[in-house]
């Protein structure tokens, strides 16, 4: 075997805008798991990629090699094409993992949901979950597998042995201005998925004021670039590109997201949660061949919320993940007073009024996102504790009337809401003389493979 490339030459190579060759990718992937490259030969060549790019080719090599430099999951062969995931690029007010998760499962899919924290002005779904009492999101592969022959489904964070490269990569990225590089986020996303043996997968790539990319021309290049890598590895990919102004659904919060998951476990909650939850389920159930549309596979996630068959896999994964059964029971079964009273309520309830007479046209979600994490729901660094309880529940929607002084605002926290705090709240909340018209629709593309689907795993 050849002696493989010195470090500098690779960095030098991309750093002159010329292609890496595969063993090359592998090789600096490689350097990275073993602790052999330098923390400054790292820096340099995500500063190369950052401003090179890659093609294609390249950005598939890096995520095989970066998906396969830990361990990786294995699912008993009965599961072929059953195996599938959902990813967001990010939002406020996202809960939808929550619901989807248990509704895939009842509808027969295996769906070994691997989520991350919050961070910055984005919830995480680990963060959400852990409101509930005794949820543990610290399963290895082996409780993974148990769990989903039993339940279907789980929620769990990343293991330490699945893609290490990812780990160091991200937190090098952070300090070397270079996380907003296409195929860096590509592979990083996707190395993850591919550990995960999926058979397919959906991503919901977020655009709009409060989404990592802000236009949805941008979000089209990422999602264009996970569908292609994600197609060419394997896994049938496809990509929802999605508005994010406005929060999803009315709360926001750790909390107060659980409350309003279950709502849409239940067939209720806000529409355009179940709308979303539906319709990327749909596309997953299309993609596996558990239906021959994206339509009727959204008809039947429909079903699943409605008959409580969803709502019973998500007792069952409270229950497989270490909640206690009768809290699971409570929990799924309660009335909307037992549910709050079980995850914890801030102590402080504040109601804010509408400052004049109007006609909503948004409430942007960047502004209250942004007061809510200074009220402690969210974190600036990892790690950082978040105080679940604190969140905020819209009391309004688009298009509805407001009189002066009507309330359109709860929020809930544990401090004081100051008077810039308040300020920035209020400007969250757009007013006008009449009612908006042609309101643009929450899922505005999917991106689908161009070529022929290989094989899935
Ligand atoms: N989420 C990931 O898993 N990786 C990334 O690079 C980004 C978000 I940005």
């Amino acid at each position: 075997m050849d002696a493989p490339t010195p470090l500098p030459t690779l960095i030098r190579k991309k750093r002159d805008g010329e292609r890496l060759e595969d063993a090359e990718i592998r090789s600096f992937v490689s350097g990275v798991t073993e602790g052999t490259a330098q923390q400054g030969q790292i820096g340099a060549m995500l500063m190369a990629i950052r401003l090179r790019g890659m093609d294609a080719g390249e950005t598939l090599a890096l995520t095989q090699a970066m998906a396969t430099s830990g361990r990786t999951l294995a699912w008993p062969p009965a599961w072929q094409g059953l195996v599938v995931d959902k990813h967001s690029t990010g939002g406020v007010g996202d809960k939808v993992s929550l619901a989807l998760a248990p509704a895939l499962a009842a509808c027969g899919c295996k769906v070994p949901m691997i989520s991350g924290r919050g961070l910055g002005h984005t919830g995480g779904t680990l963060d959400k979950l852990e409101a509930i009492p005794g949820f543990r999101v610290s399963q290895s592969p082996e409780e993974m597998l148990h769990i989903l022959e039993r339940v279907g489904c789980c929620i769990v964070g990343q293991s330490t042995e699945l893609v290490p490269a990812d780990r160091v990569l991200y937190g090098l990225r952070d300090v070397t201005a270079t996380v907003d590089s296409l195929p860096l986020i590509t592979a990083s996303i996707l190395s993850k998925k591919a550990a995960e043996r999926l058979s397919a997968l959906v991503l919901d790539v977020k655009f709009g004021g409060a989404a990592l990319y802000p236009t949805q021309e941008s979000a089209r290049e990422l999602a264009r670039s996970l569908v292609e890598v994600g197609t060419h590895l394997g896994i049938r990919t496809a990509a929802l590109l999605t508005r994010m102004e406005q929060p999803l659904g009315r709360a926001v919060g750790n909390a107060l997201e659980v409350l309003e998951a279950l709502e849409c476990l239940q067939g209720s909650g806000p529409p355009d949660l179940r709308h979303l939850v539906t319709v990327l389920g749909g596309v997953l159930l299309w993609q596996c061949g558990l239906e021959q549309e994206a339509e009727k596979g959204r008809e039947r996630l429909a079903r699943a919320l409605d008959d409580g068959s969803a709502l019973g896999k998500f007792e069952a994964m409270l229950g497989a993940q270490g909640v206690p059964p009768d809290t699971a029971r409570d929990l799924c079964a309660g009335t909307p007073a037992q549910r709050r009273q079980l995850l914890g309520e801030a102590k402080v309830c504040e109601e804010l009024p509408a400052p004049q007479e109007g006609w909503v046209q948004q409430v942007r979600a960047l502004p209250l996102a942004r007061v809510l994490h200074h009220l402690g729901a969210g974190r600036s660094r990892a790690g950082d504790p978040v105080n679940l309880r604190v969140g905020a529940e819209l009391l309004v929607g688009t298009g509805q009337h407001l009189r002066a002084g009507q309330p359109w605002l709860r929020v809930h926290h544990e401090g004081t809401l100051s008077a810039e705090g308040r300020r920035e709240l209020q400007d969250a909340l757009c007013l006008g003389p009449e009612p908006p018209r042609d309101l643009p629709p929450l899922v505005a593309e999917t991106i689908l493979p161009s070529g022929p689907l290989r094989d899935s795993q």
